[in-house]
């Protein structure tokens, strides 16, 4: 029986009975009674995508997060069903949907144990104010289960028992209950009972995420409108969840090398002496690096595509002269255009009508750093091609190298929520919105035409962006950081949790302002962050600047000391670093892995936050507090040696680890192969003429990759890069290694220079590719050395 009451307000609605069924090669669509169609697609084994309308028919299917080099296919498909329901079976999953209510239940084919039940499901409310539904879809919590992901939240690293809202907003000093903060990254991993699973609800709306939170054993996500629209991916590893999830929302293409170095930015460096003075220091005291930031105030009065004449009464000169230092030089550009006639760049944006318009058709204006702008509508394809014209002369004629792209939530001052109202229009590539769907991608378009801009204008050269704001695929595009976080201890830890987060949400590439943005570190606190920062795919120290200096040498000797040496650290390992970012290019591997991703088995690993791996075998664990001798940490299963003192240890437990201010604990996994350059003060400084290896002993076997290409550029498309593959198996008076090389690529270098750690044997012979070598010829028993042609492809180690 219906009261009139419930007529009055709906409150949530659920799918009926299932009334028709229908299969189009992989996608399957199963209707109900009440005009809600649910259509399943297949895209692989163990990726399905779910979507559903209550209205009978879908909406045109478009989304700026799903890479167009997305994988597809998979082995086995069959479809049945009985009394009760319906039962999709992949090679890899079982999908069991309800034909009652539509309800899902997935299982592990292979098993057939549970992975993910819907508890509600999908369900959904009317929203009579604003037209369309909101979408909401509920779980039933499987026991100990924990989810990790979520993009740049600054809360623990597991998510469980809290909630959250995705909704990109300037954060000035967030601290670690913000939420939401700068980006919407709307993916998450699940773990139980040995087996993860995602979600990626790909809806741009404002989202929200519920683990566990407002009841115990369920959780939820939900959108203020647009479609229930999720992916769900299974595992059961962790790994092959984070590796499809950015399958399906693509990777960058390499960096240039440079920006895998250290940069240097602060809110301004102005005028050019003072540019000069900045990079002539880094030289002077031989400390690292290859990139100096501009920042707001290069510019004539916040306008952007101009330069202050001032201040910077030559740019190109300039550049060039920092160039020829090994300084590249990296601008800042945000959206709002300042609203002035006599300005070019707002000019052409008014008269090809490509700024942002209210509902009613006035311009959206906002105040932003230049006063009242116009911002361009970036979801727009002749918006982006305009806008990616307009880099011509900073990229080609003045020579900047990378760009960096601020206040693209996109952030408003002085009016309420900070950012657009809802009701500002958009293009969204054809599909006509509302700045409430458009939002969350606003700053992802942006970042994406500044990305074609350098990719047009700094050709044959790569590309470099950085970007504030961000949505799930932004990654294809540019670099991160996290925004203004502040000089305190909390906020080392959370710039750790930040950084993996985002590397299992698919963007690896990120870094945080290394120091803090907000207020000042001191030394010991600044060396502690260089510490940790060195082991971030992105390297920046970023400051605020009206706290005093934050350059490596703005605190005493001695810091400045630890800072070069770590600085020194990250330079030679380049090699290693490159490598890392070639295999989370190529094969989707998050470059940062937290313990949890590198073993889910330990369930020790679960709620661990400080350790965490970096690359694939360097086990990093920063000291979060002042005054430290060395803290106690979790060293996961396997054998690791300490790399400043190459002791070994057994994981699975938890230590104590010396760390007295010019160390951190760092562990080497046993049987690794680590790449290392000579220490340079920028990226191309030398001529590599010989790399070294440093080899760490295993009782067992290892592998480990070396990819080297050009470092910039783009032959190695054409195959012209060099991929190593290296086999170590050791036992107790042997260790072979077996190379394997792949690629065309001739290396500047001729040599290895292989250091043996931790060998448990005294060398009584060695074998290069089947030929002796005279022991008095490698420097055995000095320094462990061994010099081989760079072609060997197999060494024993005899004792
Ligand atoms: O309203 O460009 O997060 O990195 O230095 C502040 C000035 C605008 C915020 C960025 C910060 C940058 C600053 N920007």
């Amino acid at each position: 029986m219906i009261l009139s009451t419930q007529l009055e307000y709906k409150g949530d609605l659920f799918p009926s009975n299932i009334t028709n069924y229908k299969k189009d090669v992989d996608v399957l669509h199963f209707s109900t009674a009440n005009n809600v169609i649910l259509q399943l697609t297949v895209l692989r084994d163990s990726v399905l995508r779910f979507r559903y309308t209550t209205v009978g028919k879908f909406e045109n299917d478009f989304s700026y997060a799903i890479s167009e080099n997305a994988s597809s296919g998979y082995n086995h498909l069959e479809i049945t069903d009985d009394q009760e329901k319906y039962i999709v079976t992949t090679s890899r999953l079982i999908c069991h949907i309800h034909k009652s209510d539509l309800r899902k239940s997935i299982f592990d084919a292979n098993n057939k144990s549970l992975i993910c039940e819907d508890e509600k499901g999908f369900h959904w409310e009317e929203s009579y104010e604003l037209g369309g539904d909101i979408v909401k879809m509920s779980k039933t919590a499987q026991n100990g289960e924990s989810y990790y992901g979520l993009g740049d939240k600054p809360n623990h690293l597991n998510l469980k028992g809290r909630r959250f809202e995705n909704w990109a907003t300037d954060s000035y000093a967030y601290g670690k209950d913000t939420d939401p903060i700068y980006k919407a990254i709307p993916f998450y991993t699940a773990l139980h009972n040995n087996k993860a699973y995602g979600i990626f609800f790909d809806n741009t709306f404002k989202t929200y995420f519920d683990f566990c939170h407002e009841r115990r054993n369920v959780t939820s996500f939900w959108a203020q409108g647009g479609e229930m629209n999720y992916y769900f991916i299974y595992g059961p590893k962790m790994h092959d969840v984070v590796v499809n999830y950015t399958d399906l929302t693509g990777t960058p293409e390499l960096p240039p090398l440079w920006a895998l170095g250290y940069h240097q930015c602060k809110w301004s460096y102005y005028p050019e002496s003072n540019v000069k003075e900045i990079t002539a220091k880094f030289r002077e005291l031989k400390i690292p690096c290859d990139a100096i930031y501009l920042d707001i105030d290069y510019m004539e009065g916040f306008r952007c595509f101009t330069w202050s004449k001032d201040h910077f009464p030559d740019p190109k000169r300039m550049v060039k002269e920092l160039a020829d230092d090994g300084f590249k030089t990296v601008v800042i550009i945000d959206p709002g255009i300042k609203i002035d006639m006599d300005y070019s760049v707002f000019r052409e944006g008014l008269e090809k009508d490509y700024f942002c318009k209210r509902a009613d058709g006035p311009y959206m204006k906002g105040k932003v750093w230049p006063g009242e702008c116009y911002f361009p509508d970036f979801t727009r394809p002749e918006v982006r091609k305009w806008w990616a014209g307009l880099f011509k002369e900073l990229i080609e004629d003045i020579g900047v190298k990378g760009v960096w792209n601020d206040m693209n939530e996109p952030a408003v001052m002085d009016v309420p929520g900070k950012t657009f109202p809802n009701d500002v229009r958009h293009d969204y590539d054809g599909n006509p919105c509302s700045h409430r769907k458009a939002h969350n991608i606003y700053g992802m378009q942006m970042a994406r035409a500044t990305y074609h801009g350098l990719k047009k204008f700094n050709y044959p050269k790569r590309p470099f962006v950085i970007t504030r704001a961000a949505y799930s695929g932004t990654q294809r595009y540019t670099s991160t950081w996290m925004g203004d976080n502040v000089a305190s201890w909390e906020h080392l830890q959370i710039a750790n949790i930040q950084a993996q987060r985002l590397a299992l949400s698919g963007f690896s590439f990120a870094g945080s302002d290394i120091g803090g943005f907000a207020e000042q570190p001191n030394g010991e606190l600044y060396a502690r962050w260089i510490q940790l920062g060195i082991f971030h795919p992105f390297c920046r120290t970023h400051s605020s600047g009206d706290h005093g200096d934050q350059e490596p040498w703005a605190f005493d000797e001695e810091i400045t000391d630890v800072v070069r040496k770590f600085i020194e650290i990250r330079y030679q390992l380049l090699p290693y670093l490159y490598t890392s970012f070639y295999q989370y290019s190529q094969d989707n591997v998050p470059m940062l892995k937290s313990l949890v991703l590198f073993d889910q088995d330990d369930s020790q690993t679960h709620y661990r936050t400080d350790e965490f791996i970096c690359g694939n075998q360097l086990l990093i664990c920063p000291i979060n507090e002042p005054n430290s001798k060395g803290r106690r940490m979790y060293i996961p299963k396997g054998e690791w040696f300490n790399f400043w003192t190459y002791e070994l240890v057994s994981g699975g437990k938890e230590t104590w680890v010396d760390a007295d201010l010019d160390r951190m604990p760092i562990f080497v996994k046993a049987g690794a192969i680590i790449p290392k350059y000579p220490v340079q003060q920028y990226v191309g400084e030398k001529t590599i003429d010989e790399l070294t290896l440093d080899v760490y002993y295993k009782h067992g076997k290892e592998d480990s990759e070396l990819y080297e290409d050009a470092n910039d550029g783009f032959d190695y498309k054409k195959g012209r890069y060099s991929l190593r593959k290296f086999n170590l198996s050791g036992n107790d008076n042997k260790l072979i290694i077996r190379i394997h090389k792949r690629g065309k690529y001739h290396t500047s270098y001729k040599t290895f220079k292989l250091n043996l750690i931790g060998l448990p044997f005294k060398v009584k012979s060695i074998k290069v590719d089947n030929e002796y070598v005279d022991l008095k010829d490698v420097k055995f028993n000095g320094d462990n050395s061994l010099v081989v042609n760079k072609e060997v492809t197999n060494i024993q180690i005899k004792g």
